[in-house]
């Protein structure tokens, strides 16, 4: 069978009526890969949610089409974000797909090469600031009241409703809900639908109970851990450099109504589980999202994952969105090669 895209796959519990469009770029039915060499090193059943996977490369396209969808049935014809880069990237997308204008608001030198290029090649009107992504939303939100436009960062509780569908997606493919979720906070608005999507199944009875929430911010950025918003965010993980999240409470509910937590995570330790996770399972994530997997083996030292649980993490873009840091971090130089079969035969040699 083939695959319809989230609108149509999880119609009944999305705000989806007969006058929505059926807006689709095949967005969701991510994979669920088992680790299992990282299951085996750290005594868990690991499995990674790879959102990397989507069609713009990231877990935003399914909040997106939904928000867009509906801006369309609500006759918008220009699409307005502020973005750290994915946002852009997917309402782009989306734009493209159906007939609106785009307009995004980054910060400028702070959004990974790959998002950028897909940005503008999406055909979106690109805008970088000299600020941070809070002050950029805080910009994007003065423009509510103009006519047409709609603003899809995930302030619209549409994007909250079509990023359920990822929750929905680990309960169908484990065939359970897993003891634990671990994902990478920045704006905090993934964490709030997840949430909200587990508890949705519940409630529909196609959940049995809840996962324990782990939410990882960056230490440079890490406003909900410190419990006061940060001027001046500061992270190798560009995505989530945001220094008063948007969906703030919708995190710290999350994290304590299902008895897990916001921590946070350093950029040493996310540049290790980024390398790590490329190295050890052949997954390429983009930094931010290797925060889940930094995240996890933290939670394995202060006891909040114990032995023999099973935990999903998300990785929610793919690594070839930021291939800057892809190079500076592997610590590899390419070598020169003669063209000389001589060469190659002493390289393989060589151990
Ligand atoms: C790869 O694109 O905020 O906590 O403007 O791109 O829901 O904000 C991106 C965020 C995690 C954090 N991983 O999710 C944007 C933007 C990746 C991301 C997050 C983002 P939220």
């Amino acid at each position: 069978m083939s695959w319809p895209g989230v609108l149509a796959a999880y119609a009944p519990y999305l705000p989806v009526t007969e006058k929505t469009p059926s807006l689709t770029l095949l967005e969701g039915n991510t994979p669920l890969v088992y680790a299992s060499h990282l299951s085996e090193s750290w005594q868990i059943r690991l499995f990674l949610k790879l959102e990397g996977l989507n069609p713009t490369g990231s877990f935003k396209d399914r909040g997106m089409v939904m928000a867009v969808a509906h801006a369309i049935e609500e006759g918008a014809q220009t699409l307005l974000c502020a973005s750290t880069g994915n946002t852009s990237a997917s309402a782009a997308a989306y734009a493209a797909r159906a007939g609106l204008r785009a307009v995004v608001v980054i910060p400028e030198g702070k959004v990974a090469l790959g998002k950028l290029a897909q940005a503008v090649l999406y055909g979106a009107e690109v805008f970088a600031i000299a600020g941070n992504f809070d002050k950029a939303l805080a910009l994007v939100r003065n423009q509510a009241d103009q006519a047409g436009v709609a603003i899809v960062n995930s302030i619209n509780p549409y994007r909250l409703e079509g990023q359920q569908t990822a929750a929905f997606e680990v309960v169908d493919a484990l065939g359970e809900v897993p003891d634990v979720v671990a994902l990478p906070v920045g704006n905090a608005g993934n964490i709030t639908a997840y949430w909200k999507g587990f508890r949705a199944y519940l409630q529909a009875g196609k959940a049995q109970r809840l996962p324990r929430m782990l939410g990882f911010e960056a230490k440079g950025a890490a406003a909900i851990v410190q419990g006061t918003p940060i001027d001046d965010p500061q992270t190798v993980a560009t995505a989530i450099r945001i220094g008063n999240p948007a969906s703030w409470q919708g995190a710290v509910n999350a994290a304590r109504e299902s008895g897990g937590s916001i921590d946070a995570v350093d950029d040493d330790a996310i540049l290790d589980a980024y390398r790590m996770l490329a190295r050890t399972e052949g997954i390429f994530a983009e930094p931010a999202s290797a925060a889940a997997i930094a995240g996890i083996r933290q939670a394995l030292t202060t006891g909040q994952i114990r032995t023999g649980e099973t935990v999903v993490a998300v990785l929610t873009g793919n690594g070839l969105k930021d291939p800057q840091t892809a190079l500076e971090t592997a610590q590899v130089e390419i070598q020169h090669l003669d063209v000389d079969p001589y060469h190659l035969s002493e390289a393989l040699r060589r151990v």
